[in-house]
């Protein structure tokens, strides 16, 4: 049988068949699949083939997963060295930023990019919480938008409390897989709320906000939006820690610097210091 996961626990997975029945899955052994170890080795949206374990029972054995169209990784925050696949098999992702409660930085915002530039991933960058922004937060938001539009990428704005500007990206969803991510805090399962009322995903209330979100959401899991197209929930994240990239490559992955690199005057340039670098030159 084959089926896609849903919901990944990292003991149990929810495996969802053809028919649209949902399977409890595990898997037996250690499934190595590349040179990254994985701290993960299925992820939700994996398409994987899978066996019944006993007859009367309704669990069912991981045999096998099909080759991933794309993922998106990151480091382990347990284990550097090795990569946690945050979902697979996705059309676009959605990052939820927040100028405040909690503040999403750049570096956050940059290198969550580069990984959706690795696979190849769309990337959307959705500014929440507009509602609590001052003057000098909606500058702040302007300026991002204004060098994350500049490089080619989408950045919106909502207000999930206020039910602000929230139907054009709701229309970016139909028919599409897409991977909302993005720290504790900003909003993730709001959104998913806001867009398929019936999923009730818990929501953390956020009463003498600390700075830092208290991670509700624990597992990524998988929805299924009315309008056809699937989206996914994801744990909040503290860091983005980027994984099975090179130093010498990274530029490629920064859409500003990639179209000028063939222009430097040594091939390995890092754009760091060296002379005749066309990247710092701009
Ligand atoms: N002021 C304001 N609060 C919001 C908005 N959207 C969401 N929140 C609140 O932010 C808090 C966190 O929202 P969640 O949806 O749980 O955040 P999350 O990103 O899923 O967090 P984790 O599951 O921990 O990763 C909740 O109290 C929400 O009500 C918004 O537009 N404005
Ligand atoms: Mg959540
Ligand atoms: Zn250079």
């Amino acid at each position: 049988m084959q089926g896609i996961v849903y919901k990944s626990t990292g003991s149990w997975y929810n495996v969802k068949d053809h028919s649209g029945k949902m399977w409890n899955a595990r898997i037996k052994g250690v499934f190595k699949l590349d040179e990254i170890t994985s701290s993960n080795p299925i992820a939700v949206g994996d398409i994987v083939d899978f066996e019944e374990e006993h007859q009367n029972e309704q669990t069912v054995i991981i045999t096998h997963i099909h080759d991933r169209k794309n993922y998106i990784n990151r480091q382990s925050p347990r284990a550097k060295s090795q990569q946690h696949i945050i979902a697979s098999n996705i059309d676009q992702s959605l990052l939820i930023a927040t100028i405040k409660e909690p503040r999403t930085s750049q570096g956050f915002i940059d290198r969550f990019l580069v990984a959706c530039e690795m696979y190849h991933v769309p990337a959307i960058i959705l500014f929440n919480k507009i509602d609590l922004y001052k003057d000098k937060d909606v500058a702040k938001f302007e300026k991002m938008k204004e060098v994350y539009e500049s490089i080619g990428y989408q950045v919106a704005s909502i207000s999930l409390k206020q039910g602000q500007n929230i139907e054009p990206i709701e229309r970016l969803l139909k028919n599409k897989i897409t991977l909302v991510s993005g720290h504790s805090g900003v909003g993730k399962s709001t959104f998913i709320n806001a867009v398929i009322p019936d999923a009730s995903i818990r929501t953390q209330n956020i009463s003498g906000w600390s700075g830092k979100g208290q991670h509700t959401t624990t597992f990524a899991e998988m929805y299924e939006l009315a309008s056809g197209g699937k989206i996914i929930d994801t744990p909040g994240m503290k860091e983005f820690g980027l994984i099975g990239v090179e130093r010498q490559e990274l530029s490629g992955y920064f859409p500003e610097m990639k179209e000028r690199l063939n222009d430097c005057q040594f091939n390995n340039c890092l754009h760091i210091n060296e002379p005749g670098c066309a990247v710092k030159q701009r």
